[in-house]
């Protein structure tokens, strides 16, 4: 089942600025930073509400961020969707004919078991699906 938007992914070029622009002149608290090294991204959460904003720099030019900011510039680079139970989900959408980037969730950061849906069958928006405890 979908329970709410987790956090929108915003991919940005300089996390420590970024991280200013958000705390500074948005006025939002960070929750935390950390390394991803599976998805070569640094990342920091803000909390809105029930959601977050992530903020991701690329740790390599070859990750996928790295190739995003390469190609698009930095901006909203996934949309994340929690999800009660993610084997499930991914099994279900496989049947409907969805182009799955991860037919297994991968580590996410905060621990959250993560899988990416190809942006080429969801109308051009990267969706992640993400399963986590809290
Ligand atoms: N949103 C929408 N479209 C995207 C996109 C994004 N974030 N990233 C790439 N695309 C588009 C490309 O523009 C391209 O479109 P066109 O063919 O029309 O030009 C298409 O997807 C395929 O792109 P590509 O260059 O052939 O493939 P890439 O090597 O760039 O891979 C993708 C694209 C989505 C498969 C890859 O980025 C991926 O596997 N992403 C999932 C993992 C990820 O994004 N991790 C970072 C976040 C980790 C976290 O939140 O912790």
């Amino acid at each position: 089942m979908f329970e709410k938007i987790d956090h929108v992914g915003i991919a940005v070029s300089d996390l420590e600025a970024a991280m200013k622009l958000y705390r500074d002149q948005v006025g939002l608290e960070c929750s935390g930073t950390e390394i991803v090294e599976e998805q070569k991204v640094k990342v920091a959460f803000f909390p809105v509400g029930q959601s977050k904003v992530e903020l991701l720099e690329s740790t390599d030019p070859d990750g996928p961020v790295g190739k995003f900011i390469e190609k698009k510039g930095e901006g909203i680079h996934h949309l994340s969707f929690r999800v009660s139970n993610i084997d499930e989900k991914i099994k279900q959408l496989k049947e409907q004919g969805v182009a799955l980037i991860d037919e297994k969730p991968r580590y996410g950061a905060g621990g959250a078991r993560i899988a990416f849906l190809h942006p080429k069958s969801t109308g051009g928006v990267l969706i992640e699906l993400c399963e986590r405890d809290q």
